[in-house]
């Protein structure tokens, strides 16, 4: 027996756009999803029907590789394209650079390849710290903090390229396009094409803040080509030298610079925003950051430098990420779409290509799959008891063979830097921070200020 998938209320010819908020549209989509108890809903957002799953059933069948797959049409990441191109991220399945750059890159995101990175993350997670140190007693805004951390870091270990974000007050102009940008893609997302052609203004102002972001990838690639910067190991230097044991070709030089532009903005909002969540998380349970503590003291006592193989041996930092990510997904939606016409639940029919989105929120904290699914527990990841998780209720890096590449990468680096903040800093909350999400395609609290001081001056 086939049903209709329930949507909310909307309005004749323009469907739900206009009730689409601006800011944090996925927050929306997330508490519609308390409307749908039966964990599916649809609407039409811009002439687009799209469809939001968060029942871990409904959502195991749209990770079944054999029926669904990732779309790039119709989603924000169409709209990314225009700076991303055909890098990994923005990729159709279809397009062969994408198969391409895969095999040549998943080499080096193997766990035994991040022992290689291991020192450049060092160097970057010391440059945090000894900023740190010179704010005693002083707030810091800790998400600006971890996105200096993360953008260094990736450029370093990727590119052999420093930005040096620590040494200036301001981010980078890199990261102001970015955002800029990112915020323009979404809202693109979100219009009938009319009116965007219709905001003449922010198409220029679009267009410049993608040329200063290949300005500085270009210079980059460039700066490698004529001999100068390290690393011909690196993810450069893989892309420039490497050809593709499928096809024996190597990657066209267009794709090198998507890439590289694809790295830059993938390999740091996300984790910024996953090391922002986590230290907000930790002040909120003062038990867990006791652990945390405790972890730290063991494995790194006094001024202990860590290596690769101390990250590998902890325990409570790894199960608060995890928990972090089944809470506050930087990534809060991904989106996929049926191969064919086909049923899921046994009564949703969904057509071909209709888009599928998963809510992350919904889904992590859904009370099929999930005990107390609000409470911040790192009890969850303990090997007895992940065995019990639902397969499907966790999807953090994504699904399938779209999943993410950088995941070794992201727990390794987040690993270290929390390590080493927590070695060295107690935080205070003076302000009394309220959780406010600020969302722009990832998601990162806004405007996060904590005091640090030194931990042994004071305890
Ligand atoms: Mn990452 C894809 C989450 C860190 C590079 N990443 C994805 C997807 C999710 C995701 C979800 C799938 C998106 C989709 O289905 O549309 N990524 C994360 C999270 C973190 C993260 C939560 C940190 C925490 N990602 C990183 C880092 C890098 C990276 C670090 C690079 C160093 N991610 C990628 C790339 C893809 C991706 C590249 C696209 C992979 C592909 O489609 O082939």
């Amino acid at each position: 027996d086939l049903r209709p998938i329930r949507s909310p209320r909307g309005v004749p010819l323009l469907g739900h756009t206009p009730q689409i908020p601006s800011t944090n549209p996925v927050e929306y989509f997330g508490e519609l999803s308390k409307q749908f108890p039966e964990g599916i809903y649809g609407m039409d957002i811009a002439g687009i029907e799209q469809v939001f799953v968060s029942d871990p059933d409904l959502v195991a069948e749209v990770c079944d590789e054999t029926r669904f797959f990732k779309q790039v049409e119709k989603t924000p990441l169409a709209h990314v394209r225009d700076y991303a191109g055909a890098g990994l991220f923005t990729a159709h399945q279809h397009e062969e650079e994408w198969g391409m750059a895969h095999r040549i890159l998943l080499p080096a995101f193997s766990q035994r390849a991040m022992k290689g990175y291991f020192g450049q993350m060092l160097e970057i997670a010391q440059n945090l710290v000894g900023k740190w140190e010179g704010k005693e007693g002083r707030p810091v805004n800790i998400t600006d903090d971890y996105t200096r951390l993360t953008l260094d870091t990736i450029a370093l270990s990727g590119f052999g390229y420093r930005f040096d974000s620590f040494a200036k007050e301001e981010l980078h102009p890199f990261l102001n396009g970015l955002l800029a940008a990112l915020v323009e893609s979404l809202r693109r997302s979100q219009e009938l094409p009319m009116m965007t052609k219709l905001r003449k203004a922010d198409e220029k102002k679009y267009r410049q803040n993608i040329q200063l972001m290949r300005d500085l990838v270009e210079s980059v690639i460039k700066e490698r080509r004529e001999g100068k910067g390290s690393g011909e190991e690196d993810l450069l230097g893989l892309m420039l030298d490497a050809t593709d044991p499928e096809t024996g070709k190597p990657l066209p030089d267009d794709n090198v610079r998507d890439q590289v532009v694809t790295f830059l903005i993938a390999g740091h909002e996300t984790t910024s925003g996953l090391l922002s969540f986590a230290t907000y998380s930790l002040m909120r349970n003062p038990h867990i950051l006791a652990q945390a503590y405790a972890e730290v003291d063991r494995l790194m006592p006094g001024d202990t430098v860590p290596d690769y193989d101390t990250i590998m041996q902890m325990d409570v930092i790894p199960r608060i990420l995890e928990e972090t990510l089944r809470l506050w997904a930087p990534i809060p939606l991904i989106g996929k779409a049926p191969l064919e016409d086909t049923v899921i639940g046994g009564r949703y029919p969904l057509k071909k290509g209709t888009r599928v989105n998963i809510l992350e929120g919904p889904l992590h904290t859904h009370p099929k799959a999930w005990e107390r699914p609000e409470e911040f527990d790192i009890n969850r990841w303990l090997p007895e008891n992940r065995v019990n998780h639902h397969p499907h209720a966790y999807k953090p890096f994504g699904n399938g063979v779209r999943a993410c590449i950088g995941r070794q990468f992201a727990l390794t680096e987040a690993r270290l830097a929390l390590a080493l903040v927590l070695q060295k800093f107690k935080f205070s909350d003076t302000s009394d921070y309220k959780m406010d999400v600020r969302e722009a395609l990832t998601r990162k609290p806004g405007d996060f200020q904590l005091v640090v001081r030194t931990r042994q001056e004071h305890e």
